[in-house]
């Protein structure tokens, strides 16, 4: 060791991550160490430092309690995909889905990068459980990083501090190094800024080696490492190599009116309420009935075959990194109160008396407003130069303990059974608002072509159907043919399959207007759902799956007609054409990987049309 640093005492005795540690600090620099022990008064002594500094803001105690308010860089608002790399000894490996560089290549980079990165600030060493500590299904990590915002925000998103060391210390489990930092050295002025962060951003994935290592950026999903990086990308591989499954899907319960409880997986592409689904509210006549819905998660399912050979899940995560704009109290009830304490907003607007508002959270924006970039915001000036209060991509971090709904058995250290799983996407056209594949394979197909349309020019054209397998596409972490082969394969290894749905709460009428009112009314599609896994509920027959006659559906207290159902549920062969050439196009890219299921599935597909 070149150089003695100040630090705590250290709160493990593995020698291994001593090690790692060490070697880790010659290589950064850092003033400091600090070993992370996850208690409520190291965070409140981080949470004033940071406030000192103003990286956050105090809100109002008595409006918000516990809570706090981070503006990041203008420039550091969201994941960034494309400096997002899957560093496999073989590009094949990481497949067309990923940006890819050779592992010794972008070792050499990032030990230029990370040399000398943490000067003057403090390197936390952050231990976490991704799952209940202690679960047969959880895995351990420890983030080295220089973000003190990280460690408050992973002190919500997972379970950390001495319990976890503790587990390291057991030595039972191999344990995923992840190195951050916002790549800012503090000069010899050590002046600092409030979000410190670096144009050059790499969040780089060593599969092989289940590492780590993020550079340049303080957000989210750049940044907690926990989550997309390790809980989707790293995770995905395991899974694989290990016969389970790491899914960017929320977890639901369905409770029965005689109290049988059902558990159901779901997978979505951004811009679809996933959150809102997760925590949906059934209308008053089918709560009435005792039909209710409870909250596991709202992201990530980890899920594994038990010794019976039945799927199990977890949520791996310990709270919600939600997105801010048009959470209210309408949409999502069970949220807002989730986030109405102990909670950090990010990029969301001020309001003058310490609160926090943003788009959608209610009809009119309260007055003398501050936005997300720290300027004067009223209606007037938004309507003038467009600007938004908050910005589109602003969150949320709120614990789920925290959520009215949370089910009972959240953290279950062996999960809870899966009898369904749901894929959705955003289609103003051609896809019904419900149907359930045939068999196993045929759900897996209908999972590999999802799609949803963009509603942001952003990124692309409004209205094109972007696909994103299973909601994947970002975060498998490896070749996404060989994806499919692995969820083929899960049969095999399953004695039971849960029955697997589609969704889309968004198609549109003639007029341009949604044929299907969605948020609470969607308990009607998920009442169909669990009763058809547990062979309780009518469906027919259709070229592409079995699907509910108006009289399979409970319309307890909505007015919908037999004519409006109908043309929300119906099939035009014509528009299924396009689609499946479309599927086409998808599969060309992945050709040489894809399982031969898939390819007769499409087949088959095509000729019952
Ligand atoms: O989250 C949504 N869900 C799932 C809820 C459990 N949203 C919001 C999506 C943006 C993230 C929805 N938007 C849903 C939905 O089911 N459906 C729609 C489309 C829609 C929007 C407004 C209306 C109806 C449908 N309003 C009226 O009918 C009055
Ligand atoms: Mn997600």
């Amino acid at each position: 060791m070149k150089k003695r640093y100040k630090s705590n005492e250290p709160l493990s005795q593995n020698r291994n991550l001593l090690r790692w540690v060490e070697k880790m600090a010659d290589l950064c620099q850092p003033a400091r160490i600090h070993w992370v022990d996850g208690s409520q008064a190291e965070a409140d002594q981080l949470y004033a430092e940071m406030v000192e500094k103003g990286t956050l803001v105090k809100l109002n105690e008595q409006l918000w309690p516990g809570c706090y308010y981070a503006r990041s860089d203008a420039s550091d608002v969201a994941r960034v995909e494309d400096r997002t790399f899957i560093c496999s000894q073989s590009k094949e490996a990481a497949g067309p889905n990923n940006n890819w560089e050779n592992p010794f290549e972008m070792r050499r980079k990032l030990r230029g990068m990370f040399t000398g990165c943490m000067s003057g600030r403090t390197m936390y060493v952050l231990p976490f459980s991704m799952g209940p500590v202690g679960s047969p299904m959880a895995q351990l990590g420890v983030e080295l990083t220089d973000s003190p915002y990280v460690v408050v925000n992973m002190r919500i998103m997972a379970r950390i501090g001495l319990p976890v060391f503790a587990e390291i210390d057991r030595g039972q489990q191999r344990v995923v190094p992840c190195v951050h930092s916002v790549g800012a050295p503090l000069g010899k002025s050590k002046k600092d800024v409030p979000w410190p962060c670096n144009p050059e951003k790499y969040i780089v994935h060593f599969p092989e080696s289940r590492e780590i290592w993020s550079y340049g950026s303080g957000y989210g999903g750049n940044a907690l490492l926990g989550k997309k990086c390790f809980a989707l990308r790293i995770a995905s591989n395991m899974a694989r190599d290990d016969g389970w499954m790491a899914e960017h899907m929320l977890i639901l319960g369905v409770e029965d009116p005689q109290g049988e409880k059902t558990y159901v997986a779901a997978a979505f592409p951004s811009a679809c309420g996933k959150t809102n689904f997760a925590m949906l509210v059934p209308p008053p006549e089918l709560a009435q009935q005792g039909w209710k819905v409870t909250t596991l998660g709202d992201d990530i399912a980890w899920i594994k075959p038990d010794a019976d050979g039945r799927l199990h899940a977890i949520n791996p995560e310990a709270g919600f990194f939600g997105v801010a704009p048009g959470t209210s109290a309408e949409t999502n009830p069970n949220a807002m109160v989730s986030l109405s304490r102990n909670t950090i907003f990010t990029n969301v607007a001020l309001t003058p008396e310490g609160g926090v508002w943003w788009e959608g959270m209610t009809k009119t924006p309260p007055p003398r407003l501050t936005d997300w970039q720290g300027n004067p915001w009223t209606p007037e000036i938004a309507q003038r130069t467009g600007a938004k209060a908050a910005h589109p991509n602003s969150r949320f971090t709120a614990p789920a303990s925290q959520c009215p709904t949370i089910d009972a058995d959240w953290e279950k250290p062996t999960g809870v059974p899966i009898s369904a799983i749901v894929f959705g996407g955003r289609r103003a056209a051609t896809i019904p608002l419900v149907y359930q594949a045939f068999n196993w394979s045929s759900g897996v197909y209908i999972g590999a072509t999802m799609g949803s349309e963009m509603t942001a020019a952003a990124a692309g054209t409004v209205g094109k159907v972007r696909r994103d397998p299973m909601a994947m596409l970002p975060f498998c972490g490896y070749h996404m043919g060989d994806y499919f082969r692995h969820w083929i394969s899960m049969q095999k290894k399953i004695s039971e399959t849960p029955r697997i749905f589609h969704v889309n709460w968004f198609r549109k009428d003639a007029d341009g207007k949604f044929l299907w009112p969605g948020f609470g009314e969607n308990m009607r599609v998920l009442k169909w759902i669990v009763q058809r896994a547990r062979v309780r509920a009518q469906a027919k027959e259709t070229p592409i799956g079995w699907m509910p006659r108006y009289e399979d559906i409970d319309w307890n207290g909505l007015d919908f007609s037999k004519e409006r159902f109908e043309e929300l549920q119906s099939f035009d062969r014509q528009a299924w054409r396009a689609e499946v050439m479309a599927h086409e196009e998808l599969f060309l890219d992945l050709h040489d990987r894809l399982p031969k299921e898939l390819i007769y599935e499409r087949e088959l597909l095509i000729c019952r049309m």
